[in-house]
């Protein structure tokens, strides 16, 4: 690997070097190949009826101590009354442990903190799987990694089944028939009509704490009807979009439970706001009515969520026992560094290992004989990326000076300029040494199904040719302060640079990146912000630069298919509507719209590779976000746990809580630890304070 001289001082600005502007070719080069690093298990691959399928059981059996408890004291209905006519049945062959038994705990350490209960209002519960546990989705894709390549689609879950019309243009859709929420409510049509007409459509609504609940993201003009209480329609523009469906999926269609939300909503209760909707249920209502495994019971602030057992959860193995097998599920509301440091030492059962400085201590550990966890690496599915606001028009309201950044992020001479400054190698090594983390250029990641490294665009750091590019901008240093102006006399070129300080890489990288940048005379700003305000200025458009750990959609492509260009209004990461509702896209990204636009329409494969060859040249070549590290996660599980699959990366169509399906994990009898707090006890009525 050639090692990068030290990049010039501000004196290597005052020389005035201003060279002739260089061709575009001679900036770019070859992109170094990743560091071989092997994932250390690779998936049993399996078709998706081999994971699941819905059918009524002979019988079935629940804890014993529910049944002492609550259906012989009458409390509660019995188990077969419980479930629906036909549960979702895991299969025992893709069970790596087979049949489980009850018992025991999940505990897990998170960073973030709960806002409330209503997630399709836009409230964060404080990720870390909490709402990955809440939300059942329509369809579901964190367990596609073990899927076979040539029969992904997305797996049904609270839609059992579903077919085409003949001009692929509708899709009727099966809803399960008699699940219930976790108080009893059925769940039905009602639901999901109600999170599709009074959130997703309703502008008024962040639909889901990410905003991936946009109209748009089921495509333009599409239309969503209940035929009857089991049963949707969709209407598409397209023929046969069946990328959508992994939009159905987690994040953006879980619906919520309509029976305590509608009252909520402005549009049936004139007396709310939609702020008072959006945090109507705060995270001290307790046993919030979720289709979800677990119900949440407790909640300290700052200490923990416990969650107890749905006992009207709608899925079974094959023996007909009533899933989870876990009784309770904590979350310790801490740091994600201390998530890894706590799964290790044994104190807590789950993380994904994804902050690269944690790697080389957690690895030491967990290498030892006694260690209570598995560490298993996975592929290199982690990435950052410094990304720029896009939007000339508005999105954000951004002051003079900043739709003054915003006008250079638009210059693709001024992104290659900031991408030819950054010495990756130096980014990546600043993380952790070793095999792990590769120079990523932007764009679809190595080693991932649509990559094409013959249309990956890379320009290599050349510090020189950065700090040409800048002066042919007239961006010169007029006021001799060591910073350049902005042209014509403008004032300094000073940059805000958004990042999430729940995350030390992400604060880490932020902080190499304005350390590297000082050489080419512009002066970046630090904003650095906890998760929920991050997330919530990057979303509303008020930053100039993000650093940002990138979503499933760099890594799948299918999964969040629209987030790859702008496709809507409300859909991309960095360039949203401004003010007049219209998008300022600039040529290439109106290319990048019509290839990803083109993916989505098409189900003929070889004309999709193309397709990503297509995204991935104008991505990278038009430096789209400016790539900086790329590298692999680790699953760390407490070792009594069983039934947890086999390669199951920390991060791919989604992330690990998902894609191990824990309501199939279990403790064998014989390694059960005593972590309840509450043992033998369900979660109340709504709002009610604690298990009963
Ligand atoms: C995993 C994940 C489960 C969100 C969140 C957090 C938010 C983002 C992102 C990850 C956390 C963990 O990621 O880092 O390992 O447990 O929760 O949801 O970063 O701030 O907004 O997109 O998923």
């Amino acid at each position: 690997m050639k090692r990068h001289t030290i990049a010039l001082g501000g004196a290597g600005l005052m020389l005035g070097v201003s060279l002739l502007a260089i061709p575009a070719q001679e900036l770019t080069g070859e992109l170094p190949d990743p560091p071989a690093f092997a994932a250390q298990s690779e998936p049993n691959f399996v078709s998706v009826g081999d994971i699941l399928e819905y059918k009524a059981l002979p019988e079935y059996h629940e804890p014993d101590w529910v049944t002492q408890k609550y259906v012989d004291a009458g409390t509660l209905p019995p188990v077969k009354d419980r479930l629906p006519k036909e549960p979702l049945v895991f299969k025992t062959g893709d069970m790596p442990d087979g049949i489980g038994v009850y018992g025991d705990t999940l505990r897990h350490v998170i960073g973030g903190r709960p806002e409330g209960w209503n997630y399709i209002g836009g409230q964060s519960q404080g990720w870390g799987g909490i709402d990955i546990g809440l939300s059942e989705c329509l369809t579901r894709t964190g367990p596609l990694f073990e899927v076979k390549a040539d029969e992904l689609e997305p797996l049904p879950n609270l839609a059992k089944s579903w077919e085409w019309s003949e001009d692929g243009h509708e899709l009727t859709m099966h809803l399960i028939e008699g699940a219930k929420w976790s108080d009893g409510d059925p769940f039905d049509a009602e639901d999901v009509m109600f999170y599709w007409n009074d959130n997703v459509q309703d502008s008024n609504v962040t639909a889901v704490p990410s905003g991936t609940g946009t109209p748009e993201r089921f495509g333009v003009n599409t239309k969503l009807e209940a035929l009857d209480p089991y049963t949707i329609k969709w209407t598409f523009e397209e023929v046969r979009p069946t990328q959508y469906l992994y939009a159905m999926a987690y994040d953006s269609f879980c619906p919520g439970p309509s029976h305590i939300l509608k009252p909520e909503h402005p549009k049936y209760n004139a007396d709310n706001t939609y702020e008072q909707y959006k945090n109507a249920f705060p995270p001290e209502f307790m046993n919030m009515p979720v289709m979800g495994a677990w119900v949440p019971v407790e909640y300290r602030p700052d200490d923990i969520i416990v969650m107890r057992r749905n006992a009207y959860y709608w899925k079974v193995d094959e023996a007909g026992n009533q899933l989870p097998y876990l009784n309770e599920l904590h979350y310790r509301l801490s740091t994600w560094a201390d998530r890894d440091v706590q799964t290790v030492a044994g104190s807590a059962d789950f993380s994904n290992l994804e902050q690269a400085e944690s790697f080389v201590e957690s690895l030491k550990r967990s290498a030892e004989p006694t260690a209570p966890a598995r560490l298993q690496f996975g592929a290199r599915t982690i990435g950052y990326a410094l990304r720029m606001n896009f939007s000339a028009n508005g999105w954000g309201e951004p002051d003079a000076r900043g739709q003054a950044i915003r006008e250079l992020n638009r210059d693709l001479d001024f992104r290659k300029a900031v991408s030819i400054a950054l010495d990756r190698q130096r980014l990546g090594e600043s993380l952790v040494r070793g095999p792990f983390t590769a120079i990523y250029p932007g764009g679809l990641y190595a080693g991932t199904t649509y990559y094409d490294k013959a249309s990956t665009v890379y320009y290599p750091y050349n510090i020189d040719a950065a700090n040409a590019l800048l002066d042919g901008l007239g961006l010169t240093d007029t006021d001799g302060n060591g910073i350049r102006n902005l042209a014509g006399g403008g004032g300094d070129v000073e940059i805000t640079l958004l990042a999430n300080t729940d995350y030390g890489t992400d604060t880490n990288l932020a902080e190499g990146v304005i350390a590297q940048l000082e050489p080419l005379g512009i002066r970046v700003i630090a904003n650095f912000q906890t998760g929920t305000a991050r997330d919530d200025l990057a979303q509303s458009g008020q930053f100039d630069w993000t650093i940002e750990r990138q979503g499933s959609e760099m890594v799948s492509v299918v999964q969040g298919t629209t987030m790859l260009a702008p496709t809507g209004p409300r859909t991309h990461p960095f360039h949203k509507a401004g003010t007049d509702g219209t998008l300022d896209l600039l040529p290439f990204e109106q290319e990048l719209v019509d290839a990803v636009n083109a993916f989505i329409t098409t189900s003929d494969n070889a004309e999709r590779v193309e397709l990503m060859k297509t995204y991935q040249h104008l991505f990278t070549e038009n430096v789209y976000s400016v790539g900086l590290t790329q590298y692999p996660g680790a699953l760390i599980v407490n070792k009594r746990f069983a039934n947890i699959p086999a390669g199951a990366p920390i991060f791919m169509f989604n992330w690990a809580e998902d894609n191990i399906m824990r309501e199939r994990v279990f403790v064998p009898a014989d390694k059960q630890a005593d972590f309840e707090l509450h043992p033998e006890t369900l979660p109340g009525a709504p709002g009610g304070a604690g298990p009963v």
